[in-house]
């Protein structure tokens, strides 16, 4: 397909959206802009939507929402894996993290036929539908960060392994609370994401499962919904309802900043904070004491490795199945990757990050 009926099939699918999706006199498309005519290719805000080459790599990230600094930063990655690649990346998303919101989105980029789209899932399930039809249409899955329901997807690529993520937590939880007693609450993202009820359910069987973590207790688990307000408003409500609270873990980047902050600023707060953060937000709480230890992974690399393997299956060079392998010289030490089983490939390991490295660390 040439550039031009590129941009005018951008152009019409984004011209609907906003017809469909918003009443605003402002934000009716002109009668030009939806007009396949040579005219319509005239930049407008519109056809800023990048388009490759013809037959040219194409590949659209969906985060959870849009206004999370995670995934501006895995986009970071994905944008060198285009550069290298020649081809081009979108990114579009809700805003919030609500279930069905991304699937206009997904349409969108079905509509647009680009090669692949690359999803956080806000839902497992929601997006299903959206995402069978989008594989109907030739277009590649990869699921990163927060996975699709099985079978929605070409390949799940996963920071860190679910229950090394689980038990890491229960650890960090442990060595927080004094001689590991005491009450613990989670602080998650949305009640529906993926990746976050997964490291809880490991978290706690973990925490169930060993003597070692006996006289610690877990006694709520709120949602911020990755929302830094929700995510305040929702950890100042766990000092107040639980006053002999040691620990809350907030396994993810936007809820443990929250958190961290609410303890500061209450006066003659001793809980402590972890889970998994940006170091660049927690240094100044790894000073303080506020928040001891925690961990993240490089997300720049998650969105490096989701742009490569979304090239290569549009490549046919892989398919997704269990069992393929693929090496890329600058992750996991140049060794081969192996495609797992329910094809899932895990990035690497996460980094702990406490007094003694936090600081040799910037992101
Ligand atoms: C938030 C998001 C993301 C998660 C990180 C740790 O930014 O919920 O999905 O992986 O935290």
């Amino acid at each position: 397909m040439s550039d031009t009926k590129r941009r005018i099939l951008a152009l019409v699918s984004v011209a609907g959206l906003v017809v469909a999706g918003c009443g605003s006199t402002a934000a009716t498309p002109t009668p030009a802009a939806a007009t396949p005519t040579p005219a319509a290719a005239t930049p407008t805000p519109v056809a800023s939507t990048p388009t490759p080459a013809a037959g040219g790599l194409a590949v659209t990230f969906i985060p959870k929402q849009v206004n999370n600094p995670y995934f501006d930063a895995a986009k970071t990655g994905a944008d060198k894996a285009a550069t290298e690649l020649g081809g081009t990346v979108t990114q579009v998303g809700p805003s919030t993290a609500a279930a069905d919101a991304q699937i206009p989105f997904i349409q969108d980029a079905t509509t647009q036929k680009v090669s692949a789209i690359a999803i956080s899932a806000d839902d497992p399930d929601a997006i299903v539908p959206a995402l069978t039809a989008a594989k109907a249409a030739g277009i590649k899955i990869v699921g990163y960060d927060s996975s699709p329901a099985k079978g929605a997807y070409d390949v799940f690529v996963n920071q860190v392994d679910f229950s090394g993520v689980g038990v890491l937590l229960a650890d960090w939880a442990c060595e927080e609370a004094p001689n590991c007693t005491g009450d613990v609450a989670i602080l998650s993202a949305a009640a529906t994401a993926t990746n976050q009820n997964a490291w809880i359910a490991l978290m706690t069987s973990t925490m169930a499962s060993g003597a070692k973590y006996a006289n610690l207790k877990l006694v709520a688990t709120v949602y911020g919904n990755d929302d830094p307000q929700e995510s305040t408003t929702q950890a100042q409500g766990l000092l107040t309802k639980y006053p002999d609270l040691k620990v809350i873990v907030a396994p993810t980047t936007v809820g443990i900043l929250a958190a961290a902050q609410v303890v500061k600023q209450t006066t003659g707060s001793t809980v402590k904070v972890t889970g998994l953060g940006f170091p660049n937000d927690m240094k100044p709480f790894v000073a303080d004491g506020t928040a001891p230890v925690f961990g993240l992974w490089s997300v720049p690399d998650l969105g490096y490795l989701t742009y490569q393997i979304a090239a290569m299956l549009v490549k046919g060079t892989i398919t997704g199945a269990p069992g393929e392998t693929f090496t890329l010289p600058s992750l996991n030490g140049g060794k081969p990757y192996t495609i797992g089983a329910d094809s899932v490939v895990i990035l690497g390991p996460a980094f702990r990050f406490d007094k003694t490295n936090v600081n040799d660390f910037n992101f």
